[in-house]
């Protein structure tokens, strides 16, 4: 049995070393080492992190490391690497990292042969037809070319791909129209097809297991919505592609299996928008730039196996999370990416983090009572949100650090817009650490500071860098993982809900009887029924 976090000596250590520097302003912690900012910051697959401005020193980071390597982080990145089934409770490997290693290149093909060539093989049948239907070459049932593509999927199969879509909207085939359709509500499908023309329009069912409730009711309408355009069953085979590790299921559905794109068990839904699952990031930036995503992925996939922990971006960051959550008590952390392009980044981040981290139990299957675990992620891109939100971030009385994301070049400059956004990054963080004092007798206008926050730079946000910053949320997410002692590859969580509803559907239905359950249940399918109490 794993020794509980709390009991560790080193994060004893830790937490006498927080009541030490728990008092301390990030003001005083700066005068006392001027040099700081040059200091602390590393750089690492094009990203630079500043980390300088935490309620840290030199002391901090040498005990958060120790703890890491106490909690065995360096064998467990080896473990996933190497293709160890370190999903202990579904009993998988863990290898999104294959996905974007280079041909040949695979660490984990000798012990899992699927993650070596056989991922080559799909991205190369990716790029055929990515290609072809760029060219204006794949024809529908009557004979005009596809022009719109609707993604359906959810969760892991949905968040990915949209954000990946708008995040490298840039670099996308304009001639094309995306959609993505991921919830069960009628309005999500109804509008993203409202203005389509059936006979120019592909429909990418994106499902691991093609048995997931939502994606299937989707994909049923998708088919039936076709089929009233195009009247013959023929058309689907034209019309439809699968993304899927369920052969079987993708076959009944109609979908001919030469057009479905397979990937395996031992990529998890959140971690899989680098598998067949980016099919349509790839039709819309082209399998060339696809690559150069990858790419960004396998560069920080190979800092974060091999960099020290002292420099390691992904090891820093996923620490200064448990720093925070564990013995600050914040609750959140907030993710505030400068650039229009990256507005859905902080929903994916939520599955990312939240799914993986929202755990009580641990490996050995203890339950957790004397730590806190995943902390909830969240933000906007700014500078919208400094016109909501910050007021709280600035003034109020929660600990929220964040995570700023700005770029040196815009996509899209004008005029001096770029240097304004960019001000307004290096203002926040500024303003949250160091504050200010009130005048005298207007209490409301205090900024007390010592609010800690990250900065991440890049040059400008090209399909490699996006690939860095994913593999960089991924990797810290794993080492939070590590210390907590807690799987982050598994979601049961989710399954509670999923049963009752289909437990509780045929009790929607006219006629059917009102069913014995709690009092709340009932009055509330008595309402929606329009029955009287
Ligand atoms: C992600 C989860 C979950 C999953 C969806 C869709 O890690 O497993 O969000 O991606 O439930 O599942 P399918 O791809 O099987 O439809």
């Amino acid at each position: 049995m794993t020794i509980m976090l709390t009991e560790r000596p080193s994060y004893k250590a830790l937490q006498a070393h927080y009541q030490q520097i728990q008092q301390r302003h990030l003001r005083d912690i700066f005068e006392k080492d001027p040099a700081r900012g040059e200091r602390m910051n590393a750089e690492a697959a094009g990203l630079y992190l500043d980390y300088s401005k935490n309620r840290i020193t030199e002391e901090t980071l040498r005990l958060l490391s120790t703890l890491a390597e106490d909690c065995g982080l360096r064998e467990r990145i080896d473990a996933m690497f190497r293709g160890d089934k370190i999903n202990l409770t579904e009993k998988r490997s863990v290898l999104h990292t294959a996905l974007r290693a280079p041909r040949g290149q695979s660490l984990a093909a000798a012990a899992v042969p699927d993650a070596g060539e056989p991922v080559h093989q799909v991205l190369d049948h990716m790029a055929e037809f990515a290609t072809r239907l760029r060219a204006g070459e794949w024809w529908g049932h009557t004979g005009k070319p596809i022009r719109n593509i609707v993604n359906i999927g959810i969760g892991g199969s949905d968040l990915g791909p949209v954000m990946a879509y708008e995040a490298l909207r840039h670099y996308s085939d304009r001639k094309l129209t995306f959609r993505f359709v991921s919830n069960v509500d009628g309005t999500d499908f109804t509008e993203a097809t409202l203005d389509l023309a059936a006979e120019e329009t592909l429909f990418i069912v994106a499902s691991k297991t093609f048995t997931t409730l939502e994606t299937l009711a989707n994909a049923e309408s998708a088919r039936q919505w076709t089929l009233a355009a195009l009247g013959d069953p023929a058309a689907v085979a034209r019309h439809f592609v699968a993304v899927s590790t369920a052969a079987e299921e993708v076959a009944a559905f109609g979908i001919d299996t030469a057009n479905m794109f397979g990937f395996w068990d031992w990529v998890g839904g959140r971690y899989s928008m680098d598998s067949a699952i980016g099919l349509s990031t790839m039709i819309a930036i082209g399998p060339d730039r696809f690559g150069e995503m990858l790419a960004g992925f396998h560069a920080m996939d190979e800092h974060f196996r091999t960099a020290p922990f002292e420099r390691n971006l992904p090891v820093l960051m996923g620490l200064l999370t448990v720093w925070y959550n564990n013995f600050f008590g914040a609750q959140t952390v907030a993710v505030l990416p400068y650039d229009q392009y990256l507005k859905r980044f902080p929903a994916y981040l939520q599955q990312l983090t939240m799914e993986s981290t929202g755990k009580s139990v641990t490996l050995d299957g203890e339950p957790i009572t004397s730590y806190q675990t995943g902390p909830i992620f969240w933000g906007e891109p700014g500078t919208n949100g400094q016109h909501s939100f910050y007021q709280l971030l600035h003034q109020g009385t929660k600990l929220v650090p964040c995570d700023f994301i700005g770029f040196r070049h815009s996509l899209n400059p004008l005029g001096r817009h770029h240097d304004m956004l960019m001000a307004n990054v290096f203002a926040q963080s500024k303003a949250l650490a160091f504050g200010q004092a009130a005048p005298a007798g207007e209490p409301y206008r205090n900024f007390e500071g010592n609010r800690p926050s990250n900065t991440i730079l890049a040059e400008r946000l090209t399909p490699a860098i996006l690939g860095a910053l994913v593999a960089l949320y991924e990797h810290s997410v794993f080492t939070q993982g590590v210390v907590w002692n807690i799987n982050p590859f598994d979601q049961y969580g989710v399954q509670l809900g999923k049963v009752l509803a289909q437990e509780i559907l045929p009790s929607l239905a006219r006629n059917a009887p009102v069913p014995a359950d709690d009092s709340s249940t009932v009055a509330l399918l008595r309402r929606y029924r329009g029955l009287s109490a």
